[in-house]
């Protein structure tokens, strides 16, 4: 089999696998409706990105070869072709139509991903320390971070599984990143700044929470568990 011919069936084959990859997990029920929102924003990206990568690296590879200096082939045309109307019309126009497909998919899941429930199910305070993280249910407003420094209380926490949860985080020392992997989920927690954000799980289970922003000698063992729990 000729080389361009190989190439070509292998950029196939890889198509095909991630868009069975992209098929899956569209087919897979979300964990909460910011996950599923935000994996479909990531499959709507990364597969014609791919594609689009693919051709272009076949393009240059046929340009290398049909265009090599060899016995024959020692100088380009007399007069070169310095302009194409159609083509440069058509590589102005699709890249602006893709930008903007993924510019109004990337706010539809910024919609899903960001709007706040006005009246959550429950409200957490996160407190972020070296090296824990602290929960606390509230009503609507967060013990101080001075009072919590004093009575910090690290652990995990549960909640009912199709809950709403709002999240308010606030930072005892330095800077934080909530992140739950499984979630997608992953916002700054910042000293002198309230961040807010929310979820509602939609599958039961145990969901890590790591800090993903180094804060410290033992950033690593800064976890806690969510508990997602039938409700
Ligand atoms: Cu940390």
């Amino acid at each position: 089999m000729s080389g361009p011919r190989r190439s070509l069936l292998l950029a196939a084959a890889l198509l095909t696998v991630l868009a069975t990859a992209a098929a899956n997990a569209r087919a897979q029920p979300p964990i909460t409706p910011g996950q599923g929102a935000t994996e479909q924003l990531f499959y709507l990206v990364l597969v014609p990105a791919i594609g689009i990568g693919i051709f272009v690296m076949v393009l240059v590879a046929y340009a290398v070869l049909k265009f090599r200096v060899r016995p024959g082939h020692t100088t380009g045309p007399a007069v070169a072709k310095t302009h194409d109307r159609k083509l440069e019309t058509a590589w102005t126009i699709i890249p602006a139509i893709i930008l903007v497909v993924v510019g109004v998919a990337a706010f539809q899941t910024l919609v899903v991903t960001d709007t706040i429930p006005s009246n959550p199910d429950l409200t957490m305070c996160v407190f972020a320390q070296q090296w824990a993280w602290g929960f606390v249910s509230t009503n609507g407003t967060c013990p101080s971070v001075a009072s919590a420094q004093l009575r910090f209380p690290p652990g995990d926490f549960t909640v009912k599984v199709g809950r709403s949860v709002k999240l308010i985080f606030q930072s005892i020392d330095v800077a934080h990143s909530f992140y739950i992997p499984a979630f997608d989920l992953k916002i700054d927690v910042i000293p002198g700044h309230q961040n807010v954000y929310w979820f509602t799980a939609l599958q039961v289970g145990n969901y890590e929470i790591h800090c993903a922003e180094f804060c410290g000698l033992q950033h690593y063992s800064m976890v806690a568990t969510l508990h997602v729990v039938p409700g």
